[in-house]
């Protein structure tokens, strides 16, 4: 069996797309309606409880939810975007993935739907420009670690820095993520890289994603 993607264009499937595409791994990608269309598929329930995307079966059939944990698992064991552990550049590494999952993307979901979080819509704009403010101090700690040593884990890519491309593709018109210098040239370079390229326009088309 091969391994199934369930996602949406730029959603957090992004980054779960980034890796199999470095990475080379054979995957089917099934289109999950959700947000926007007020579409949540009964079915998706049983592959994830939440209907939350990205959800990821692997060969076997086993699931496995949460974006960080397909990023970590994925690129487990590939030292070219996983750093062993016992390797100085790990701790940074898991320090970032877990940053990025369990600070930024909370953020972030106040931000693009606020109606998550509060059923008033007079309320939505509140929260997402509060939200906003939050994101932009938390992306200066990103930002600063990639000015100061290039990269999330050390002076060379890794799982975590094509993770937090995927937030900061979220927010192209923010200065204050997609804006900063170090950010900006971190995008800059993932972004040529032609795997990451190809799920980008991908996604960008939004048509025939699956
Ligand atoms: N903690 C989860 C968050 C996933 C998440 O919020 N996904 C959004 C799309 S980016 C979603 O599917 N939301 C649908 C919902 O919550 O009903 C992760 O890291 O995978």
């Amino acid at each position: 069996m091969t391994m199934v993607l369930y996602g949406r264009p730029m959603a957090g499937s992004l980054a779960v797309e980034f890796m199999l595409a470095e990475l080379n791994l054979p995957h089917r990608r099934v289109l999950v309606t959700g947000y926007g269309d007020g579409v949540q598929p009964a079915s998706f329930a049983g592959v994830n409880p939440l209907r939350q995307v990205p959800a990821l079966t692997m060969e076997d059939g086993t699931l496995l939810t949460e974006s960080g944990a397909i990023v970590v698992y994925l690129a487990e064991g590939r030292e070219d975007w996983s750093p062993a552990p016992g390797t100085p550049a790990r701790v940074p590494y898991l320090r970032w993935i877990f940053y990025l999952a369990a600070t930024i993307y909370p953020t972030a979901m106040q931000i693009i739907h606020p109606e998550n979080y509060i059923d008033e819509k007079e309320q939505h704009r509140a929260i997402a420009t509060r939200a906003r403010g939050v994101l932009a101090r938390q992306w200066a700690v990103v930002d600063g670690v990639l000015a100061g040593q290039g990269y999330l884990a050390g002076d060379a890519p890794s799982a975590a820095d094509l993770y937090a491309l995927m937030f900061a593709l979220w927010f192209p018109d923010m200065e204050e993520v997609a804006g900063r210098q170090a950010t900006a040239r971190l995008v800059a370079e993932l972004t040529a890289r032609p795997a990451v390229a190809d799920v980008l326009a991908r996604n960008r088309a939004r048509e025939n994603w699956a």
